[in-house]
């Protein structure tokens, strides 16, 4: 199977989860779960839940504990987006092709669906059917918050508002995308481990090899904010530069950019060595991560 084929199999698994966990009901606040449903229910790669399910099948993690898992990152990567488009942030009025939430909805029900997916997050990972040992759920807990906050995406968030106003250096647009982008995909490669109590080595490689993927990430979408195609990417392109913001891109140009990120991907690949076969999954979404058009 090709990783187009597999990541669409996952992110079918994955939905069918969501829908599950994001249950319609005809209480007086259903536009709020309606609007929670709109934005996580829409069509993304999934390429966090993807993640965390072929890290988990390394150490034969039931299925049903890795798709909870992949769902309620899925959930904090759409509040995510949801928060990151609102008119106080990026100001965006297009996201997987469809109209962004608070166009959709309105801004206070984007704010309250943002905040109530961030939540139920958790409350999926803290439930027993995530995992049969407490201690399990209680780390997952803690690593997604610690991913999710201030020393993390939020972080790097307030530093990616702040790059508007100074112009960052290499060095700060690393550690900022480290941070906005990379803490969560961190957190995706290590769940599987963590689900499977995997060994120190083997939860040191999948951390390594999600440092690399996640700043390749992170250039090819600066690389798409360039030279995208707006309708296939389902948002606006060209914001990096309109709002003036240093990029590895704008820092690099285009060639050593694309360059750096497939350097980053090798070596991605090369922490994979410890794993067998099995981590085939994870070699062929690291090529894919750089080679995408949207
Ligand atoms: C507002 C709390 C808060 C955080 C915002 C993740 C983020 C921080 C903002 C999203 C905007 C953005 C371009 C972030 C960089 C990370 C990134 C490329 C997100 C898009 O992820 P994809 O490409 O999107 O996986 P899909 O739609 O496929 O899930």
């Amino acid at each position: 199977m090709n990783i187009e084929a597999m990541l669409a199999e996952n992110a079918r698994a994955v939905t069918v989860v969501l829908e599950s966990l994001l249950p319609i009901h005809d209480d007086p606040e259903a536009r709020l779960i309606e609007a929670m449903r709109y934005s996580a229910l829409s069509s993304g790669k999934r390429v966090r839940p993807f993640l965390v399910a072929s890290s988990a099948s390394l150490f034969d993690v039931t299925k049903s504990f890795a798709l909870r898992v992949a769902a309620a990152l899925e959930m904090v990567h759409c509040y995510s987006l949801i928060h990151d488009d609102l008119p106080a942030m990026d100001d965006d009025e297009l996201r997987r092709g469809l109209p962004t939430c608070h166009v959709q909805y309105d801004e206070a029900t984007a704010i309250l669906a943002g905040d109530a997916l961030l939540t139920r997050a958790f409350e999926v990972l803290a439930d027993s059917e995530t995992h049969t040992d407490p201690r399990v759920r209680c780390d997952l807990v803690w690593r997604l918050a610690r991913a999710a906050g201030a020393e993390g995406m939020v972080g790097g968030q307030m530093l990616d508002l702040m790059a508007e106003r100074h112009t960052l250096e290499m060095e700060e647009v690393t550690r900022l995308q480290r941070m906005k982008t990379g803490a969560l995909i961190a957190f995706a490669c290590e769940a599987g481990a963590v689900l499977g109590k995997a060994s120190d080595s083997a939860r040191q490689a999948l951390l390594a090899y999600a440092h690399d993927l996640g700043l390749a990430f992170q250039i090819a979408d600066d690389l798409l904010d360039v030279e995208g195609d707006e309708e296939e990417i389902g948002k606006k392109t060209g914001k990096d530069a309109a709002a003036g913001k240093a990029t590895f891109v704008t820092l690099l140009g285009v060639e050593r950019a694309r360059a750096q990120s497939y350097m980053l991907i090798e070596q991605a690949v090369q922490h994979l060595e410890i794993f067998p076969e099995s981590a085939q999954p994870l070699r062929s979404l690291a090529w894919y991560v750089v080679n995408r058009s949207h």
